[in-house]
């Protein structure tokens, strides 16, 4: 069982904790809660860098090994690190678990070192019609990231 986990803030007050784990070549699952967010949908990505010199703003693009389109979690053409969306209730909280079989632990394509971005508004996966529908999901600005690591 390899594990991996982010400590998500901001300067916003945004905070959380993202837990991975995963068995052998198995799926990969996705546990924690984010905190401080204004209630409804939040796109909830990784992206390719674990670089936060400038912020969430230095994570690079969405993580994409296969040069594919931005999408929904279940299409087969997405990138590795479109994880949709999180969902926050009223009182500011989301409790995420998530199960997903694109972004390993290991392996040419490990998610290690890489970010987690949870964004101001909804992921439209892809089928928005926005001109950034097909890179981004049209999600908005970066309100917290963290970078994961391994756990022991
Ligand atoms: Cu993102
Ligand atoms: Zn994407």
């Amino acid at each position: 069982m390899v594990k991996a986990v982010a400590v998500l803030a901001s300067s916003e007050g945004v905070k959380g904790t993202i837990f991975f784990t995963q068995e052998g070549d198995g799926p990969t699952t996705v546990t924690g809660s984010i905190s401080g967010l204004k209630p409804g949908l939040h796109g909830f990505h990784v992206h390719a860098l674990g670089d936060t010199t400038n912020g969430c703003m230095s994570t690079g693009p969405h993580f994409n090994p296969a040069g594919k389109e931005h999408g929904a979690p279940e299409d087969e053409n997405r990138h590795a690190g479109d994880l949709g969306n999180v969902i926050v209730g009223e009182d500011g909280t989301a409790n995420i678990s998530k199960e997903d079989n694109q972004i390993p632990l290991t392996g040419a394509n490990s998610i290690i070192g890489r970010a987690v971005v949870v964004h101001a508004d909804p992921d439209d996966l892809g089928k928005g019609g926005h001109e950034l529908s097909k890179s981004t999901g049209n999600a908005g600005g970066r309100v917290a990231c963290g970078i994961i690591g391994l756990q022991g």
